[in-house]
């Protein structure tokens, strides 16, 4: 089960290209060597990966910075053909959950949250537009109001 996890998130690493290694090789690898077997739940569940891959620093919560860092990092993966904008293809394209693409409720939500990103509705999605909106749901998700995000509240910000 580990084995394939790591295979599958070395698989997308691969997939969205040289700007996701060079952004997220520290998070990446800081998160899946060293925080496995933190005990913090099930550490194999996909909500979790994801959350040691955004919490760069390790210390078990998603801070404002780290959740921006890593929303400029997946925009650049997206951003297949560089051109600073992400289309509704290469948002759709790009699975950031390793379950994600075999789930078509899963598939519609998220491209329903495309418009939503697109704020000045131009069909496509900016770095700015993109990254306001991991801001945005940053703050919805931080339930508590501490500014950092723990797990759980990671998972109600993800799913
Ligand atoms: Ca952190
Ligand atoms: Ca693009
Ligand atoms: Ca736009």
């Amino acid at each position: 089960m580990l084995r394939k996890l790591a295979v599958t998130t070395l698989a997308l690493a691969t997939l969205s290209g040289l700007a996701f290694a060079q952004g997220m090789g520290g998070g990446m690898g800081g998160g899946m060597g060293g925080g496995m077997g933190g005990g913090m739940g099930n550490p194999n569940a996909p909500f979790m990966q994801r959350f040691k891959a955004v919490d760069e620093n390790g210390d078990g919560f998603v801070s404002q910075a780290e959740m921006t860092t890593n929303a400029e990092n997946v925009f650049l993966a997206m951003d297949a053909d560089g051109s600073g904008e992400i289309t509704m293809e290469e948002y759709m394209t790009v699975r950031m959950n390793p379950d994600g693409g075999k789930n078509p409720a899963m598939q519609q939500r998220k491209a329903d949250r495309f418009p939503a990103m697109d704020t000045d509705s131009n069909g496509q999605v900016s770095k700015a537009e993109f990254v306001n909106r991991a801001a945005a749901g940053f703050a919805a998700a931080d339930v508590s109001g501490d500014g950092r995000l723990d797990p759980m509240e990671f998972r109600g910000h993800a799913e």
